[in-house]
C-alpha cells in the first residue's frame, strides 16, 4: 500500500499508527501542506478533497481509501489482529463515539483549512491561534468525561491500544502546538505516556518521518 501523507499531518499520524499497530508495512509519499501540495492535479486525482491522508491499495484493483477513520477501519477488516475496536456493540459504540469527537468534532475546527479561511476574514496570527487552543482544550476537556464512563486502562478503552488512542496522541500534539490548557484532562494524559512507550506509536511520531522539518 502507499500512504499520502505529511509529517504533521495528524490524520496521517492516525493511519501511520494503526499501520504499525497491525504491523503493516507502507510506501510513503509526502505532500507538503504548508505548501499547497494537498491542491495539485495529482493528488486531487487520489483525493477531490484534496485532503491528507490517502492509502492506496496493491489489491481491491488498485483502489484509493480517504479518510483516516475509514482507513484505520478497513485496515482492521482486513487484517483483524490485533483489533482496533471491542467486538461488542456497546464497547464499540464508545470507542467510535470517543474517536469521531477528535477526528469529526474538534480537528477539523482546527485544520489548516479552517484557520486559513479565518486568516482571509482578517483574524491575525494570534487570533486564530487562540481559536484553535479554545476549541481543542473544550473539545479535549469533554473526551476526559468520555473515558470516565467507558475507560479502564491504561489505554483509553482498556488494557490494548485501539482507534481511541491513535486519534488522541495527535491531537494532543496538536493542543501543545496552539498552547492549549491541559490541566483538565490528567486521565488523557496519562493515557498518551502508556502509548508512547509502544513502538507503533513511536515510530509513526511526526519528527521521526522523513519528511519532517
Ligand atoms: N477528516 C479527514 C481530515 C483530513 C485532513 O483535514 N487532513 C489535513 C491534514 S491533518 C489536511 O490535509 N489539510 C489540508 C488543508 O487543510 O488544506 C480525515 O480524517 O482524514
Amino acid at each position: 500500500v502507499i500512504l499520502h501523507g505529511y509529517w504533521r499531518s495528524t490524520a496521517a499520524w492516525r493511519v501511520r499508527i494503526a499501520l504499525n499497530l497491525k504491523g503493516l508495512s507502507a510506501e510513503h509519499r509526502f505532500h507538503h501542506l504548508r505548501r499547497g501540495e494537498q491542491r495539485d492535479a495529482g493528488f486531487l486525482r487520489l483525493n477531490p478533497q484534496g485532503l491528507l491522508p490517502a492509502l492506496e491499495l496493491d489489491g481491491d484493483r488498485g483502489a484509493v481509501l480517504t479518510q483516516s477513520l475509514a482507513i484505520c477501519e478497513y485496515l482492521d477488516e482486513t487484517h483483524p489482529v490485533p483489533p482496533l475496536l471491542p467486538s461488542e456493540p456497546l464497547a464499540r459504540a464508545r470507542v467510535r463515539a470517543f474517536a469521531q469527537a477528535i477526528a469529526c468534532d474538534i480537528h477539523p475546527v482546527q485544520n489548516l483549512k479552517v484557520l486559513n479561511r479565518l486568516g482571509a476574514l482578517g483574524l491575525d496570527e494570534e487570533a486564530r491561534n487562540a481559536w484553535a487552543r479554545e476549541v481543542i482544550a473544550e473539545g479535549l476537556a469533554a473526551c476526559e468525561a468520555l473515558l470516565a464512563v467507558g475507560g479502564g486502562g491504561p489505554f483509553c478503552f482498556g488494557p490494548a491500544p485501539g482507534l481511541a488512542d491513535l486519534c488522541l496522541v495527535p491531537q494532543l500534539y496538536n493542543a501543545r502546538r496552539f498552547g492549549a490548557d491541559l490541566s483538565a484532562v490528567p486521565r488523557l494524559l496519562r493515557v498518551e505516556a502508556a502509548c508512547v512507550e509502544l513502538p507503533a506509536f513511536q515510530t509513526a511520531a511526526p519528527d521521526r518521518q522523513p519528511d519532517a522539518e
